[in-house]
């Protein structure tokens, strides 16, 4: 999830998907809670990495597919950007790198 704004969704799924009670998401936003306004790897189960600093999760990305490789494991590896957050330079590194290593 690089568009960290979107946490909410991010929450939802993780919660669905067991990292921590469905009735925690009625805390989000709040002072001192798990589910801070953008992900936070430290603070929120199943989060890999903090974002919010828009541009930056593609290459983050591109580190967990490239060391799938390196480790020959198979699976895949998707990121979320936002349209906005793709005018961004880092995402166009990010994506000529990814094209350059065929990483997955
Ligand atoms: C580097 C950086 N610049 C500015 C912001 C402030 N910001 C947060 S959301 C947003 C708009 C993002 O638009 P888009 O990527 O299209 O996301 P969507 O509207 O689809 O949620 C901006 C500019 C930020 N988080 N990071």
């Amino acid at each position: 999830m690089s568009k960290g704004h979107a946490a909410p969704i991010y929450y939802a799924a993780l919660a669905e998907s067991g990292y921590f009670p469905v009735e925690e998401l009625g805390t989000l936003r709040k002072i001192g809670c798990r589910l801070q306004g953008h992900p936070c790897r430290t603070k929120t189960p199943g989060v890999e990495m903090s974002t919010g600093s828009l541009g930056q999760g593609l290459s983050a990305a591109n580190g967990m597919a490239l060391a799938a490789k390196l480790d020959k494991k198979s699976y895949r590896v998707y990121c979320i950007c936002g349209d906005g957050e793709m005018a961004e330079g880092q995402i166009w590194e990010a994506a000529m790198l990814a094209s350059h290593y065929k990483a997955r």
